[in-house]
């Protein structure tokens, strides 16, 4: 399989450099931790290593050193269509190489062999309360397919240095089935559809997911389907959904109940549930207004809405200081394909607007848009109005960056985590050892 085989000719090398690290230099100071910083959610504490993904916070994302144009336009694109293949994003993310034609196709096919749900979790998902969020449903079917990893069945024959491999089974495994998974959630949820899905492998991931969401009829879908899930793939480790991944991988628990703890980080408001929240704002927006409002209107509003103690969300960033990139790129198909859609020319207001309003407000450190302003957006023009699923199609396109990054976890041998607490006490003698020093 590719790969394996790509995978396994790299690992020797890198094996070496981690050897080297870990022995020869543990004792090197790689950075300081100030007081802030453990109060302050670990902000920008340079504690992991990836090399899939970097963001840059004056550039934004980098996917194996590549920014988001230049992916766009270096890998191989879909039959028919003008986004690239997900395929070769997954291979690019697994390899750090830009795959040929074949070898993003090679990387479908795989999907396609795999792509198929035991009964018994249709079965799960059809025995839930209505009521139940897609996010639930989702991180549930993820669990429900733990039983079949290969990683979690080998554990006790394996030696360390191939769990890797399993690894590498199980992810491809599990990033075949969540088209399905999601799109049945979807058509089961909102229309009471419980047929089961079936991929197509004679189209590519984007594709089997557009049809299976049947949204096709207005063209474009599949390749917003597939743009949609590059951009939402990697964001390096340290956002809670790969942190999450990484966290209990570290535990060497199989990629199932690692990737359905990073689902359960990534449905939290202020991480990927942000997209619907973004949405519904900019509906109210509409809404209160009968249309896109004039610039002092929205002006007014946006203020309210900071002076209501909310956040306006979709914009801010952790680590981010400009617009992010992802933001860009959705925002120019948009432009592309439909740029009289009203709510395409309210997003685009919004940025023009709202970045000025918290910048006057001064607290937050980025005032530009991040990849939620949007995102929702964009599904809504296409018809998938039910907010709340939202989330469920970023987890399809973060399971790409996350499952890289917990294969190479496995093969570089990457110990469980285990940061050290202190109490309040102690902190607080720190500082006042800190100041006596001072004086
Ligand atoms: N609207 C209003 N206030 C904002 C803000 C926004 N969009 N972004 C930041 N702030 C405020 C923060 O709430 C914080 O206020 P307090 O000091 O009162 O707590 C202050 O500015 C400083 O925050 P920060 O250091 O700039 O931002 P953080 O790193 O703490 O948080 C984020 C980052 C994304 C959670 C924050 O910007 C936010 O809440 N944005 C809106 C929600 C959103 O879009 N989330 C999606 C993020 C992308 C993703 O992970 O999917």
């Amino acid at each position: 399989m590719i790969l394996h085989e790509k995978i396994a000719e790299q690992l020797p090398a890198w094996r070496e450099r981690m050897k080297a690290l870990a022995k020869e230099h543990a004792d090197v100071v790689v950075d300081h931790v100030t007081v802030g910083q453990v109060v302050g959610g670990m902000r920008d504490v340079k504690a992991l290593v990836t090399d899939i993904s970097y963001v840059d916070p004056a550039e934004g994302i980098r996917f194996r050193g590549m920014s988001i144009p230049e992916v766009l336009k270096a890998l191989p694109k879909a039959r028919g269509g003008k986004m690239p293949l997900v395929g070769g994003l997954y291979y690019l993310l697994m390899v750090g190489e830009v795959p040929t034609r074949e070898q993003a196709l090679e990387v479908e096919a795989e999907w396609a062999r795999r792509a198929e749900i035991p009964d018994y979790v249709y079965k799960m998902l059809k025995s839930m309360p209505k009521e139940t969020h897609p996010m639930t449903l989702f991180s549930q079917a993820v669990l429900a397919l733990q039983n079949s990893s290969v990683f979690a069945a080998k554990y006790h024959e394996m030696k360390k240095d191939v769990y890797w491999e399993a690894a590498l089974e199980d992810s491809l495994n599990l990033t075949a089935k969540l088209p399905l998974l999601a799109a049945f959630i979807y058509r089961m949820k909102y229309f009471g559809e419980t047929k089961k899905m079936k991929y197509n492998p004679r189209q590519d991931y984007g594709m089997n997911f557009a049809r299976m969401m049947k949204v096709e009829d207005k063209k474009g879908y599949a390749d917003l389907a597939r743009l949609y899930f590059i951009l939402h793939s990697d964001h390096e480790s340290g956002n809670a959904s790969a942190h999450a991944m990484h966290l209990t991988g570290s535990t060497l628990s199989d990629a199932y109940y690692a990737f359905s703890a990073a689902l359960n980080a990534l449905a939290g408001p202020l991480h990927g549930l942000a997209n619907q929240e973004c949405l519904a704002w900019l509906l109210d927006v509409y809404k209160k207004f009968g249309g896109v409002p004039s610039r002092d209107d929205l002006y007014k509003y946006a203020w309210d809405t900071l002076n209501s103690g909310h956040v306006i969300p979709g914009y801010g960033h952790a680590v981010l200081r400009v617009p992010d990139p992802r933001f860009t790129a959705q925002m120019e198909f948009a432009k592309k394909n439909f740029p009289q859609d009203d709510l395409v020319r309210l997003a685009d207001l919004v940025f023009e607007v709202v970045p000025q309003v918290l910048r006057e407000q001064g607290k937050a450190k980025n005032p530009a848009p991040n990849v939620d302003a949007i995102s929702g957006t964009l599904q809504y023009y296409y018809g998938v109005r039910e907010f709340d699923f939202y989330t469920v199609l970023f987890g399809v396109g973060r399971a790409l960056g996350v499952t890289a990054n917990y294969v190479w976890a496995r093969a570089l041998g990457w110990p469980i985590e285990r940061p050290k607490s202190l109490t309040t006490k102690m902190l607080e003698d720190i500082v006042a050892k800190a100041k006596q020093a001072v004086n």
